[in-house]
Formats: structure tokens, sequence, C-alpha cells
């Protein structure tokens, strides 16, 4: 495994945080509530891989992690990314961040999430950069997501015990072995754990997104919020389970509304919570509260797809 080794352990996250990249957070309309009404993002949904199997999540749709499920996406090469990011920049006022959140993993598709970097820093080098990733394969690349200035990386992070673990993720691809139960959890939560702590303490504002299930890892919630901070995450976002027709917690509750705003109410007192998430699509484009990302549709409409009221067509390669 690739050793990451982390900067000063003694700064604090504040010292370590360049004022350009506090000035870029004031710009990101998720990690700033103030800055959500006024700056837009784009995802580019060149990542369709995916390299773990959580059990809330339907591999016919966008990863639930960061979007919500029902929709489809179209997949894009790199090139194909950098061409609609030109486009929607013309269009879309306050354009400020472009994020890769799937549809699958971005870093289980690093080459295509790199290179579309790569493109879009070519074409403009004033673009906010955001990576969401289930985190298995950040001891991998954190350091090469430093060195590009990614500056702002959400992690999912739904527990920090295998056990727990095992009743969440199925299975667990890691570098092309298969580990399943709670073997795979256990590699999949140590390397989630030493990313973020990475990340966090070379200049990277981490957010950790925690999707609350009832009776599975709701109790837990407020550890993880803990732990996270210790390892220098910047803010979390408890998200509500959304149980998506097809996964192994279709039948689920959907998490209560009211018990949401408690933990959040709860975990708030440790940390930063972020309330206005809006489990955008992994191509949203615009405002969180006014997804555009119809106007900038490539792929051709067919009826009947019945995709949550999107009719795309599935691209989205086989899980893995
Ligand atoms: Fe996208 Fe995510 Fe970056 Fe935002 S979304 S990759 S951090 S630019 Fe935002 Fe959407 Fe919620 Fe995500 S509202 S699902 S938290
Ligand atoms: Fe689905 Fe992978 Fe996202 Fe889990 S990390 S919700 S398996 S796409």
């Amino acid at each position: 495994m690739n050793t990451l080794t982390c900067g000063c352990a003694r700064s604090t996250q504040s010292e370590r945080v360049e004022a350009g990249t506090l000035e870029m957070t004031g710009r990101h309309p998720c990690y700033s509530y103030e800055a959500h009404h006024k700056y837009a993002r784009m995802h580019l949904p060149v990542a369709p891989r995916c390299n773990i199997g959580c059990n809330y999540c339907n591999r016919k749709f966008d990863c639930v992690s960061e979007s919500r499920p029902g929709v489809t996406s179209e997949v894009l090469t790199p090139e194909a990314a950098r061409n609609k990011f030109l486009l929607v920049r013309e269009k879309v006022a306050n354009l400020s961040v472009v994020g890769i959140a799937g549809p699958g993993d971005a870093l289980a598709n690093w080459g295509s999430t790199r290179r579309t970097i790569e493109l879009i820093k070519e074409a403009d080098p004033e673009v906010i950069f955001c990576l969401s990733s289930n985190g298995l394969m950040l001891p991998d690349y954190a350091r090469e997501i430093v060195e590009l200035g990614v500056k702002h990386v959400t992690v999912t992070v739904n527990c920090l015990d295998s056990v727990t673990g095992s009743l969440i993720y199925r299975h667990v691809n890691y570098r092309g072995k298969v580990h399943r139960g709670a073997a795979g959890a256990e590699i999949l939560l140590h390397n989630q754990q030493k990313g973020i702590e990475y990340l966090s303490r070379n200049g990277v504002l981490v957010k950790v997104n925690i999707v609350m299930v009832k009776g599975v890892n709701d109790d837990r919630i407020p550890e993880v919020v803990r732990r996270v901070k210790e390892l220098g995450a910047f803010i979390t976002n408890i998200m509500p389970l959304v149980p998506a027709p097809g996964s192994v917690f279709q039948d689920y509750a959907p998490t209560d509304a009211a018990e949401l705003d408690r933990m959040r109410d709860l975990c708030g007192q440790d940390m930063q919570q972020m309330r206005h998430c809006k489990q955008c699509r992994a191509d949203a484009i615009g405002l969180l509260n006014e997804d555009r990302s119809r106007e900038f549709d490539t792929a051709p409409a067919e009826p009947n797809a019945g995709c949550g009221g999107s009719n795309r067509t599935s691209k989205i390669a086989a899980a893995s």
C-alpha cells in the first residue's frame, strides 16, 4: 500500500488551510450555507464504476452517497466533460464549482477523474474542484489529489466498526480482490480514515457524508462525527436514507425528518453541520435548489425510460 505520511501533526486545521482555500469555500455552495443561494456548481458524470457494494444502492442509478436514487445519468469522457463545462460556463451565472460525484465513485475511475480536472484546469484555472468518494482508494490517490490542487473532497463514512460496516457494505473490491462482510468493511473504514487525515493535514477541506439508517448505524453517528473531527474534517453532512428500489434496503423506512434534525442538532455540538444538502444527481447543474441539468442534456431522450421524471438513458457500466 502507498503509505501516506501526514503533515505537521501539531498544527491546527485553520493553520493548515491556506487563505485562498477559505476564500474558495465562501464560493462553494455545499460548504457554505450563504453561498448556496448565489453560487452554482456543475457535476460532471465521468465516473461510472464503483468498487464497493452499499446496501442502500442500486447500481442502475447514481451513487446514493452523494446523490438521490431514481435518476440516471449519461456518462461523459473527460474531453466531452471539458466541452460541456465550457458550454455551461457561458450560460450559468456564478458557476464556481466543478464536482465529480459519480454516477459511481470518483476514485474508482481515477484516470478519467484526473484527466477531467487537468483539462478543465487548462481551460479555466479559476475553477474550484470538488470530488466525492467512498474513500476506499484515498490511500492510493490522496497525494495526487493534493498535488492537483483540489481543495474540497467529500468522503462518505457511515460507521467506524466493521460489524456495523458489514450491515451496510456487501463487498469491497480492493485492488482487484473482493472482500466480503466485516473483512471488506475493515479495509474500507481504515482507508477512509487514513485518507481523511492525510487530506485534512495537507490543506484539503474534507466534508464527511453520513447516511443515517435507522436501526443500522443511527446510534453510532455521534461517534463517527467525533472521530472525523479528530481526523481534521471540516464539516459533516448527515443525510437521510432514501430507499432505492432494487437495493437491499429498499423496504427500510426513509429516515424520519424530525429524527434527522435531532441528530444534526446533537452532532452540531461537536462539529459544523451541513443542513442544506439537496442529494443532487451526478450531472446536476446550477444552484443547489434549481437544477438546470436538462437544459444541457446531450443524451438522446427515450420515452418511458421512467427515471424519476428524467428520460435519460442509463449508460452506467456494471458495478464491480
Ligand atoms: Fe457536488 Fe458534493 Fe462537491 Fe457539492 S454536491 S461533489 S460537495 S459540489 Fe452538495 Fe449535492 Fe448535497 Fe453533495 S447538495 S449531494 S453535498
Ligand atoms: Fe453505490 Fe458505490 Fe455510491 Fe455505494 S459508493 S452508493 S455502491 S455508487
